[in-house]
């Protein structure tokens, strides 16, 4: 695995609010964790982990035309010893912390998302306001465990756009551009579609637009994603992947720093000597 980034990666990152990292993972590793990813969702029949009526209201607002958007499952490093290794991997927590300049990052969530044959388009969106804490420097590792192209739906960013930092959303619906609306500035901004092979990632800031077209060949596309958020962040009273028990021992402004819900990967925490 590559585990080092370039000065232009990270200076691309800085700029434009997402980069593609080539070449992070090689074959057999793309094939070990393909491997663990189909292991992983044949295991979980759930979106999240526990039963989903206990997760936020958008994950019980669900339709049928979302299902079509990707198969999505949500911190399968809970319930995936294989996956775990990867999403725990402290290399990529590293590059992470590089790229959010910070000292240390947590997992916020893990995703599978897998565009099926013919999936609907992923409607522009920030990931940011979704999530239970409020930060500028949270980011996106989207690992592509198959070649992600303008056919089968890559991803597409909207460049420079985490510099507004506004934490206003539009849903993931069937309206491609209702982003727009709330953000009319972002109207003239060409949108860079980023086609990546098996092994590279994508990383984007939480608050750097983005959206991914249709799937158009009968082939599914694999990406598993894993969200970091600087250590330090605390809870700003929205649920999100939270269960409903956990959101009601929490006050905002409590850290977020539950290791069974929000491991520190980057640094990892040492087995004390003696202990
Ligand atoms: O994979 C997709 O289609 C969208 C991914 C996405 O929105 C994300 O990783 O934040």
């Amino acid at each position: 695995m590559r585990h080092r980034l370039t000065a232009m990666e990270i200076a691309s990152y800085r700029e434009n609010g997402f980069v593609v990292l080539d070449g992070i993972f090689d074959e057999d590793e793309v094939r070990r964790w393909r491997e663990a990813l189909d292991v992983a969702l044949a295991a979980r029949r759930s979106r999240l982990p526990l039963h989903e009526r206990e997760y936020g209201s958008f994950f019980q607002d669900v339709d049928d035309y979302y299902d079509k958007v990707f198969t999505q499952k949500i911190n399968l490093w809970m319930t995936s010893d294989a996956v775990r290794e990867l999403v725990l991997d402290e290399r990529l927590g590293a590059m992470a912390a590089e790229l959010a300049r910070v000292d240390g990052v947590r997992i916020w969530l893990d995703q599978a998302l897998v565009k099926e044959a013919y999936a609907n388009p992923t409607a522009f969106h920030i990931d940011a306001p979704f999530w239970s804490f409020h930060s500028d420097e949270a980011l996106t590792f989207w690992i592509a465990l198959s070649d992600a192209t303008l056919q089968n739906g890559c991803l597409c960013y909207i460049p420079g756009s985490q510099k507004l930092k506004r934490f206003d959303n539009a849903e993931i619906g069937k309206d491609l551009g209702s982003l727009f609306d709330v953000y009319p500035e972002w109207r003239e901004i060409e949108p860079v579609p980023c086609p990546v092979r098996a092994g590279g990632v994508v990383v984007h800031n939480g608050l750097t637009a983005h959206g991914a077209g249709a799937n158009m060949t009968p082939n599914r596309r694999f990406a598993m994603t894993i969200a970091y958020m600087p250590d330090g962040s605390t809870f700003n009273g929205q649920q999100d992947v939270l269960t409903r028990e956990q959101v009601e021992a929490l006050s905002v402004g409590d850290p977020l720093d539950d290791d069974r819900q929000n491991p520190l990967v980057f640094p990892r925490p040492r087995a004390r000597r003696g202990s």
